[in-house]
């Protein structure tokens, strides 16, 4: 059964098909093809209104990209909650476990224009919307803990530097370039953030399998007009899991939109992608115990000092109908809130509160977004702003101001008591001043923190990414103010980088005496499923026919089997039962999947030969999980893959399942030595 969300835009859905084709009049056409002329080899006539309506239409279909965020792919589902949050928060959709609230949720990488590559390093957004009795709410967050910035007016600064250069317009959708690295380097607030974009959260396996971080601090308040400082996580049921960097740009040419894909074939295939939503809380009079701000974005509130309480799970059940009007029109703001969650002073989110409804004027066309079927709340609007572009509710009467007698003074506010919104009576005083707090100087000690709690492949995946990203700033001065930047955070880090990036040692060549972990912050004890894990299957004519029960003992792992040939078609077994082929060696590539089983088949040739040796040496490579079996064993054999950890043959095995299916269940075999 429809949520009320889902009821609501079923009333705005609309199928052509089967229908008359109209102009948008209305009106019946009879023809198509062919513009009005005067004469078959004559121009065009002016009062060719179908033509002119069409050609319009089509030349406004665009509007302006995000400004940030600009590529994203959306979904819809639903919260249930595992608890009553009441003795917290009076938000009512976080008190009843029997009631599930309609979300839609959007994923989306910053810096890329719309077209750009779903794979790129860069920060994910993970902006969810609740459609609740008490109007939108919506939680804007990304899937790293902290920001780059402290203070909302210095967004323009490190935007501008993120994005392609202004002169040339290059590069798309990276950071590493001079500007970037440059503004990096010159604010050193930005060191926590930069850390969690050089590590492997910077290039997401699935946004199934990310984390989410509201990073700015709220309030709930309760009944009793209590308040707690919160915080909001998702945790992935699938848990938090990555690409590696290589595979990344490979997929980034491969397949642009390996992650809307991998969402909307998950959710095609009923996999329904789920997360936990928690929230940190802190007691009000608790706000100065911390060793660092709780209002600065760009600290963490340790999980392991500030546990994550897990309070419901969220299920996204449905693939949007339609992109532009869905995906493309929704509106976040983090300023969409409900009695019972109000804002803390943290000065991101007060610079937030301006943006985002700012952002949507230039973006959507106006004043009345509100009213797109997907931004629309499942409750009543009633109030006295009137008109504007695009307005589509017909107000009645005359009367569109407060206060009034003509229409009993309604809309009327309600008290607080009653379900009205009321801002927290925190009390507030101090000069007027262009300062920050004192409290948000320590730029480094959670850095350091971050770096202390990183095993030790996840370092060396650091250490790589500040190579490349550093490694491609033409300024030579600009590499080595990163490197005296990151000694603050690991004098061994810094010094391997500048090795690397040709520059000096870092002058300072103290290490950090901080010892501090958090194991939160570590994607290495993350949960690892077998869940949709993509396998590929090389299988040619002639492979043992006994393998297709082998495979359906894998799907019933819940392991997603294809089947990749040299041609596409059915490949035929040593019994005569026949698979169809999902792939050829053209059509994929290893670093589209999480592990390799290659099986082969008795009628091979030595092109065959070659694509599937390359397509086991690069899953090798990326440390994958690869099972061999009858003729397939020859291709890791020739290149002396056989003995690599996470590398299962057969070789007569008959535990060879099992081995391959807990190899699979490792997800990434760091520990193999790559050669
Ligand atoms: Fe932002 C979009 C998340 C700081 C200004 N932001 C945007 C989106 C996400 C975030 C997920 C995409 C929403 C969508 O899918 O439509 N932003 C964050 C987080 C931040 C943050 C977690 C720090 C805690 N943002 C931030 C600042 C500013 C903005 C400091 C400006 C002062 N953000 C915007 C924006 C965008 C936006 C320009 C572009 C598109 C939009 O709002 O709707 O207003």
């Amino acid at each position: 059964m429809d949520n009320k969300k889902q009821e609501q835009l079923n009333t705005f859905r609309t199928d052509n098909l089967g229908q008359t084709l109209t102009t948008n009049q209305g009106l019946k056409m009879a023809e198509d093809e062919f513009s009005l002329k005067a004469g078959d080899r004559g121009p065009t006539l002016m009062e060719d209104f179908h033509f002119r309506e069409k050609i319009t239409h089509f030349d406004h279909e665009r509007i302006p990209e995000r400004v940030v965020h600009a590529r994203g792919f959306g979904a819809h589902g639903e919260l249930q909650l595992y608890k009553s949050m009441g003795e917290f928060t009076k938000a009512k959709f976080l008190q009843d476990p029997a009631v599930k609230t309609p979300v839609f949720v959007r994923f989306s990488t910053v810096v890329g224009f719309r077209g750009s590559s779903d794979t790129v390093r860069d920060v994910r957004g993970f902006a969810t919307k609740f459609y609740t009795e008490e109007g939108v709410y919506d939680l804007v967050n990304n899937n790293m803990g902290v920001f780059f910035i402290q203070d909302a007016i210095k967004f323009p600064d490190i935007i501008h530097a993120n994005k392609p250069e202004p002169h040339n317009e290059i590069p798309q959708a990276t950071a590493a370039h001079d500007t970037f690295w440059d503004f990096i380097a010159n604010n050193q607030e930005t060191a926590h953030q930069v850390m969690w974009i050089m590590s492997d959260r910077g290039i997401p396996r699935s946004f199934r399998m990310m984390e989410g971080f509201s990073i700015n601090t709220f309030r709930f308040i309760n009944e009793e007009v209590k308040s707690h400082f919160v915080r909001f996580h998702w945790k992935p049921m699938l848990g938090v899991h990555s690409l590696v960097w290589d595979e990344a740009q490979k997929i980034s040419g491969k397949d642009p939109d390996f992650h809307r894909r991998d969402l909307f074939d998950a959710i095609e295939q009923g996999n329904f992608p789920e997360w936990e939503l928690g929230v940190q809380l802190i007691k009000e009079e608790d706000e100065f115990n911390f060793s660092f701000d709780i209002l600065d974005p760009t600290k963490v509130w340790p999980e392991e000092e500030i546990p994550v309480n897990i309070i419901g799970k969220m299920t996204l059940n449905r693939n949007v109908d339609n992109f532009f009007a869905e995906t493309e029109q929704v509106a976040f703001h983090p300023g969409h809130l409900v009695p019972g969650i109000d804002f803390s002073n943290d000065p991101l989110l007060q610079g937030r509160l301006f943006s985002y409804t700012d952002t949507q004027l230039i973006r959507l066309g106006g004043p009345n977004f509100h009213e797109i079927p997907i931004n629309k709340p499942i409750v009543p609007v009633h109030n006295n702003q009137r008109d504007g572009y695009h307005r589509q509710m017909i107000n009645l009467g005359k009367v569109s101001y407060h206060k009034n007698s003509l229409a009993n003074d309604t809309p009327a506010p309600i008290p607080a008591a009653e379900g009205g919104y009321e801002h927290y009576h925190e009390k507030v005083e101090g000069q007027k001043v262009r300062a920050r707090s004192e409290s948000f100087n320590d730029h480094f000690s959670q850095a350091v923190m971050f770096w202390n709690s990183m095993s030790g492949p996840e370092r060396e995946h650091i250490i790589s990414a500040f190579s490349f990203e550093v490694g491609k700033v033409k300024d030579k001065n600009v590499r080595q103010q990163v490197v005296e930047m990151f000694s603050n955070v690991s004098v061994e880090l810094a010094t391997k980088i500048a090795a690397n990036l040709g520059v000096n040692p870092p002058q300072n060549q103290t290490e950090p005496n901080s010892t501090k972990v958090s194991p939160a912050l570590s994607q290495e004890n993350t949960i690892k499923k077998l869940d949709t894990l993509k396998i590929a299957v090389i299988l040619a004519d002639g492979f043992q026919g006994g393998i297709i029960e082998t495979l359906d003992f894998l799907r019933s792992k819940k392991l997603n089997i294809e089947i990749i040939s040299d041609q596409l078609g059915m490949v035929k077994g040593s019994d005569n039962r026949e698979l169809e082929v999902q792939h050829t060696f053209l059509t994929a590539s290893s670093v589209l999947f999480d592990g390799v089983l290659a099986v082969g088949g008795s009628n091979l040739n030595l092109k065959f030969d070659q694509d599937a040796t390359n397509f086991v040496k690069e899953a090798f490579m990326h440390y994958k999980p690869i099972g061999a079996i009858y003729e397939g064993e020859k291709w890791l054999q020739e290149n002396n893959m056989t003995s690599g950890i996470g590398v299962v043959v057969n070789s007569n095995n008959d535990q060879f399942t099992d081995q391959f299916i807990n190899s699979v269940s490792t997800h990434r075999h760091w520990d193999r030595v790559i050669y």
